[in-house]
């Protein structure tokens, strides 16, 4: 059994990871240009790896080397996006999903009018992945905004930031609107909570005696009347567009059927869902307030917010997936890493070089929770493993272990459609080697594609296909019939 005809198969990046060109033609420091390579430091110890201090903005600032910022080189996408589209499109790519770095077209963010020379590279690689018969699905937040706005309103804690933020996306609009018909707004609009600095661009110092948690959810409730208002602007501005949430799937099962695991376990599920059930139902749940209300926890709201929320809600739901995790009551269970996250390890799965746990059923199990609970057409815009692959001696690269992780995800991908789930389409993390967002590290591959460049930046930028990319290009050739 194949796919739906017309099943959008392809791949998923971020500016801030592959781009690199961080500070040419106007571009502005974005909160990624201060991330650095922390080469010594458990991948683990993933809060580590994300915090952020003033002292470390102020040496980063002054530092213009790129060594341990990888953020700042990417794989040079930036002068390399024609081949590496020549390449997604040798694949037989029906879409792209990449992010528009919001300092490209305003460096600080609060700019009236946007640089000239950063809307001319979006319209060029728009242009070319039109020519290529690519489909763009466009991320506007991921990760990636203006380190001034961080600086200046400690991020999206300031309602200001709003304006700003819509007055990006209405340039965008208008611009690309040509060429973009799928949208995203917020990547894994959840993850403020786990690293709130490249989320929302919130410095825990400026957070002061309200604390970071409650600036988190501050934050937060200007990223949903942002959403709202975007959504609006995206269905008058671009008639037939779609614009998509984007969730962090975290699929958590009870470590046991002891009705103690259960209930913490459900606790954690709901919590992640609750992001997505915003901007789908436009409202918040109740559970969600009174478990604020109890910990003493306020938003500021101001009138005509929750009509906003409510009324621009989102057409489809989208969502990464790459491991799933249990809890449990036992606060001595013995945890593990999963993407920014540490659970409870499950017995029944293997691990990732970097400890994340490998469940395809859970992808499944996670298509049809989220299919039952929105009744909406959902879309997997992340999901891959990330290896050290090697290159031979004969210039080839063998990644068995990434065609095997993506064989039984679609085997688990096709039992969802079967069972009735509106699929729209399916973009792998990544499709190209690229830098990791929790580390910075270039050595935690995800790609069809090898980049030859180590964590310090050293290599020729030559681009290597591995294995998986014949196999992944027979997937799409055969609209996922063939997955041998
Ligand atoms: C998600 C991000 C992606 C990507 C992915 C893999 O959270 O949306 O940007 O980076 O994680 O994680 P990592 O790069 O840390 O391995």
């Amino acid at each position: 059994m194949s796919f739906p005809e017309g099943f959008l198969w392809g791949g998923a990046t971020a500016a801030n990871q592959i781009e690199g060109a961080w500070n040419v033609d106007g571009k502005g420091w974005s909160v990624d240009d201060v991330a650095t390579y922390k080469p010594n430091v458990d991948v683990r110890d993933y809060k580590s790896h994300v915090t952020i201090s003033s002292t470390a903005i102020k040496q980063a600032m002054e530092d213009l080397d790129d060594t341990y910022y990888p953020k700042r080189r990417g794989i040079d996408f930036f002068h390399h996006y024609k081949e590496d589209l020549a390449l997604l499109a040798e694949m037989g790519f029906k879409v792209f999903r990449l992010s528009i770095a919001w300092t490209r077209l305003f460096p600080t963010g609060e700019e009236k009018e946007p640089n000239p020379a950063g809307l001319a590279f979006y319209d060029s690689v728009f242009q070319e992945m039109k020519r290529l018969h690519i489909e763009p699905l466009v991320t506007l937040s991921h990760y990636e905004m203006p380190l001034a706005l961080s600086l200046n309103y400690n991020g999206w804690t300031d309602r200001r930031v709003i304006d700003c933020f819509l007055r990006f996306c209405r340039t965008c609009f208008s611009h690309y609107g040509k060429y973009v018909k799928y949208w995203l707004n917020f990547n894994e609009v959840d993850s403020i909570l786990r690293h709130s600095f490249i989320t929302a661009g919130i410095i825990p110092e400026l957070c002061g005696e309200k604390g970071e948690i409650a600036c988190c959810y501050q934050a937060l409730h200007h990223q949903f009347v942002a959403a709202g208002l975007t959504t609006k602007l995206c269905h008058e501005m671009i008639p037939g567009s779609e614009i998509g949430c984007m969730l962090t799937k975290l699929t958590t099962y009870p470590r046991t059927c002891a009705p103690e695991d259960v209930a913490v376990t459900q606790q954690k599920n709901l919590k992640n869902v609750f992001y997505s059930d915003v901007m789908v139902f436009g409202e918040y749940p109740r559970l969600i307030l009174k478990n604020l209300e109890n910990r003493g926890i306020s938003i500021e709201m101001e009138p005509g917010d929750l009509k906003i929320i409510k009324e621009g809600t989102v057409d489809f739901v989208s969502f990464s997936y790459y491991m799933s995790m249990t809890e449990s009551a036992d606060p001595n269970a013995e945890r593990t890493p999963g993407n920014t996250v540490l659970g409870v390890r499950n017995p029944y799965l293997s691990s990732s070089e970097w400890g994340w746990q490998v469940d395809p059923v859970g992808l499944r199990i996670s298509l049809i929770e989220l299919y039952d609970r929105y009744k909406k057409p959902l879309f997997v815009v992340e999901n891959g493993i990330g290896a050290k692959d090697v290159v031979e001696p004969d210039g080839s690269i063998h990644d068995p272990y990434r065609i095997d992780y993506f064989r039984r995800h679609f085997q688990e991908m096709k039992k969802a459609v079967e069972a009735g789930v509106e699929l729209m389409g399916y973009t792998s993390w990544a499709p190209i080697d690229l830098i990791s967002a929790s580390t910075s590290q270039m050595s935690k591959r995800y790609g069809f594609i090898y980049v030859d460049q180590d964590d310090l930046g050293r290599g020729t930028l030559k681009r290597i296909k591995k294995d998986s990319f014949y196999w992944y290009q027979k997937v799409i050739r055969t609209n996922g019939a063939d997955l041998s």
